[in-house]
């Protein structure tokens, strides 16, 4: 920070206050994490100086050996943890990453099925807001009102009176497993590709801590920052061969006349079709990411984001809090606010818990009665906290805090007592200790 301290003290006290706000706070929002040092470092390398449109050994711009050497490591690295036929490193972030796959593969109009936003889906698998609500035809499965469930067998019953041309399986904020399998095969049934989004699970996953998608999926996107705990960035993979090429794209041949391969439709749709020049600074540091996600600490790691997960459910109950499918499988907690008497008081409860130094975000719980901007529900998730080595019997001092700022979100006193006792928590699990820019 030596730099930058004395170029830019504005920007310098900013960067130094995050990091006291990460320090000293408890990161609960399930798609956040925090990186280690080394792909911190490969994030601010030189590597943000170059440009390198199109890919290894097939660049548009000269001077590329050392990025191709990177880039082909993070494609290396990525395939063996997700065991998949081909990669694409190059997204930018997650929503550009499934818009390539729609790019890709449908036509303007096209019909495909996402799960509902309110059910815990994502803006990208088929909002009416966003550009895949807007260009192509969704048609949304559900969780079950009952349950808030999943139920395989509705869903293929829906599949097979809709016929999508795609089905989006993934999550933001559903706390179960997903039947990637279940998935797969209804959408061989109605010959459907399937686009599994693991952003939030794909730590799991790489930590078999969650069944993965692949041998099954078509497509797999994920984001690399949030239980994967790399940079702010995505990937793409798939696998080599169109299995619908014969039904949805028979055009589509090389020069040789064979069919055009879904890596190929994946690839040119990044680059040329959507995205300029990689972002190859990042690139390096999924490549970092990636390594130590091969690493053996990392199946702990996944595990005990789990463990932590159901730790912290199991304490919420104990309180008295009411969680949307009573617990969690995964690494996430959707509290529902509605038998605490908070119904569409999610704000209020997530500027209560700011204040206590807990960050998480409010959610629309599935068939929210109010309104996403005012909704019912706080997302909760364990990938930050089990980073920095917290355990079950930390996640029972958070969850207690939690309740008591529920249970009384107005009440001052009540809420700079729990902000007192998460500083004490947190000073025992120091994040980047030694960082110089504490100084
Ligand atoms: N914004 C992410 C999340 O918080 O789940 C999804 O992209």
């Amino acid at each position: 920070m030596n730099d930058i301290n004395s170029s830019d003290p504005e920007i310098a006290e900013a960067i130094r206050n995050e990091l006291k706000r990460e320090e000293e706070g408890v990161e609960l929002i399930p798609s956040e994490n925090n990186v280690s040092k080394a792909v911190l470092q490969a994030m601010g390398s030189v590597f943000t100086n170059k440009y390198s449109e199109g890919y290894p050994k097939k660049r548009y711009y000269g001077g590329q050996e050392f990025v191709d050497v990177m880039e082909e490591i993070a494609i290396e690295r990525a395939g063996k943890l997700f065991g998949a036929e081909h990669v694409n490193v190059q997204p930018y972030s997650g929503s550009p990453a499934n818009q390539a796959v729609f790019f890709a593969l449908l036509n303007v109009g096209d019909k495909f099925m996402g799960l509902n936003l309110t059910s815990g889906g994502h803006l990208t698998h088929g909002s009416p807001v966003n550009f895949s609500g807007k260009i192509y035809k969704c048609v949304s499965y559900d969780v079950e009102k009952e349950t808030e469930l999943l139920d395989m067998d509705k869903i293929k019953k829906q599949a097979i009176s809709e016929k999508p041309k795609m089905i989006i399986s993934g999550l933001t904020a559903y706390p179960r497993k997903i039947e990637f399998k279940a998935f797969q095969e209804i959408c061989e049934e109605v010959d459907a590709y399937h686009m599994a989004d693991i952003s939030h699970i794909a730590g799991l996953v790489a930590g078999g801590a969650h069944e993965s998608p692949f041998p099954f999926t078509d497509i797999i996107t994920t984001t690399t920052h949030k239980s994967l705990r790399g940079p702010r960035g995505a990937i793409i993979m798939c696998k080599e061969e169109d299995r619908l090429h014969d039904k949805y794209h028979p055009e589509l041949k090389m020069k040789d006349g064979s069919a055009k391969k879904l890596s190929q439709l994946i690839d040119s749709a990044v680059f040329p079709g959507l995205q300029g020049g990689p972002h190859d600074h990042v690139n390096a540091a999924k490549a970092v990411a990636f390594g130590e996600a091969l690493e053996p600490s990392f199946k702990e790691y996944a595990n005990q984001i789990v463990k932590n997960a159901k730790a912290m459910a199991d304490s919420l109950m104990e309180e008295g809090i009411k969680l949307v499918t009573n617990g969690t499988d995964n690494h996430l907690i959707l509290i529902d606010l509605r038998p605490s008497r908070l119904t569409g008081q999610g704000k209020l409860v997530q500027n209560a818990l700011d204040e206590a130094g807990i960050t998480t975000n409010k959610n629309t719980v599935p068939y929210e009665p109010a309104s996403p901007f005012n909704p019912s529900g706080i997302r909760l998730g364990t990938p930050a906290i089990t980073t920095r080595g917290m355990k079950e019997s930390e996640m029972k001092v958070i969850a207690q805090g939690i309740a008591k700022v529920i249970k009384a979100p107005e009440d001052k006193a009540v809420i700079e007592k729990v902000h007192s006792d998460i500083l004490e928590l947190t000073k025992q699990f120091p994040l980047y200790p030694g960082m110089e820019i504490l100084k």
